[in-house]
């Protein structure tokens, strides 16, 4: 059965050219809750851990350079089958693949800085969102 939560970040690129207000209107346009978010900003250590499935590809050192090179919103999202339905709402990882009216389309200007995260499965929302907060931080 599909879990009711997946976990976001709203990337440096799209938190530097002003988009945080636009993708979080499109996210609760969408039908999804916010159980949890804060405005932070990961450190060399955080980006490594986080994106450590990702460490043997060739490009982990621009991924951690670019995730820490700013501040993030990180968040926890609810809805019916939400992993699924959040990656469809934010499109293909490269925005030159991604559907029309993505927050990826829109935003995104290429793989590497791509606008924002969505999980990838229940048990990495999971993984994922408690890294992120601590449980008196969920609502
Ligand atoms: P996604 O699940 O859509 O975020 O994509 P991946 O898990 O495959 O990739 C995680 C992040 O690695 C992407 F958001 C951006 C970065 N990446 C690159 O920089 N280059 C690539 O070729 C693939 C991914």
């Amino acid at each position: 059965m599909a879990g009711n939560r997946t976990f976001t970040m709203i990337k440096p690129d799209a938190v530097k050219n002003g988009h945080i207000g636009a993708i979080l209107e499109q996210i609760n346009a969408s039908g999804f809750r916010i159980v949890a978010m804060k405005l932070t900003q990961m450190t060399k250590r955080d980006a490594e851990t986080f994106y450590g499935v990702h460490s043997e590809r060739p490009f982990f050192g621009e991924l951690v350079e670019f995730m820490t090179s700013g501040p993030i919103v990180a968040a926890i999202l609810e809805k019916d089958n939400a992993v699924e339905d959040f990656r469809t709402l934010i499109g293909a990882t490269n925005p030159a693949e991604a559907a029309e009216g993505t927050i990826r389309k829109k935003y995104a200007t290429s793989i590497g800085e791509n606008a924002v995260h969505g999980s990838d499965s229940d048990e990495n929302a999971k993984i994922e969102g408690d890294f992120h907060f601590a449980g008196r931080e969920m609502f």
